[in-house]
């Protein structure tokens, strides 16, 4: 057992101890990655996320293996949608609205068929799942406590997408002093511009809210 281990990372090396690290994985779930959901409710080709999926399993087959704390979230809403503000109900011209029916159930609503994880990344027991209504998971959420309660100082972050949920959820975790990763090749993006830009601007000026990491080197690191 190594107590101090070195990440490859950008825009610097990170050491972490695997006792105070936590893998969180972003809002996997069928609403985002799978047709007929949220996601392609907005205009999205779904399928630009697919390619995120195997390096996130390896991630978490390697947290798992290392004993990591493994929190899952999830962003929906509650069914009588009294958790989602009208500014997010009445955004933009999407073909199908947050709760309203699609072929996965009611799209973004807590415990419709859409909302799940994906089958490839279905959490084990003991794995939190933080259900949050907006992108960050620290907002109107118990994440900070489950950290706290565990010791967590650096967040390792995957998902999707890269520049909506991931970076909120980092922005949130670098102001509350966590020391955020987030691993590149398993997060994902319908606008593959933007999943460029959003991973370089979190490394750029000496890593202003982050570092950003490979899949492999955070398995090599853990291993
Ligand atoms: N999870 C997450 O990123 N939610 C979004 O709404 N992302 C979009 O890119 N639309």
């Amino acid at each position: 057992f190594r107590m101090h281990r070195i990440l490859t990372a950008e825009p610097s090396p990170l050491p972490f101890d695997p006792a105070s690290t936590a893998l969180v994985i972003i809002d996997m779930q069928r609403d985002f990655l799978e047709p007929g959901g949220f996601g392609e409710s907005l205009g999205n080709d779904v399928s630009l996320l697919s390619a995120a999926v195997p390096p996130a399993k390896a991630l978490l087959l390697a947290a798992r293996a290392a004993r990591l704390l493994v929190v899952h979230t999830r962003e929906g809403h509650r069914p009588d949608l009294s958790d989602a503000p009208p500014s997010k109900l009445e955004r933009g011209e999407p073909t199908a609205r947050i709760g309203a029916p699609g072929p996965m159930g009611r799209i973004l609503i807590r415990g419709e068929p859409g909302h799940d994880i994906i089958p490839e990344l279905k959490p084990q027991d003991g794995e939190p799942v933080i259900d949050k209504p907006g992108k960050g998971a620290f907002y109107a959420t118990e994440l900070a406590e489950v950290l706290q309660a565990r010791n967590i100082a650096t967040l390792i972050v995957c998902g999707v997408t890269t520049e909506v949920c991931v970076h909120t959820t980092v922005r949130e975790g670098n102001d509350r002093g966590y020391r955020c990763v987030v691993v590149g090749d398993a997060c994902g993006s319908y606008i593959p511009e933007f999943h460029a830009a959003g991973l370089a601007m979190i490394k750029a000026q000496g890593g202003i809210f982050g570092w950003v990491s490979t899949s492999d080197d955070v398995i090599a690191a853990l291993s």
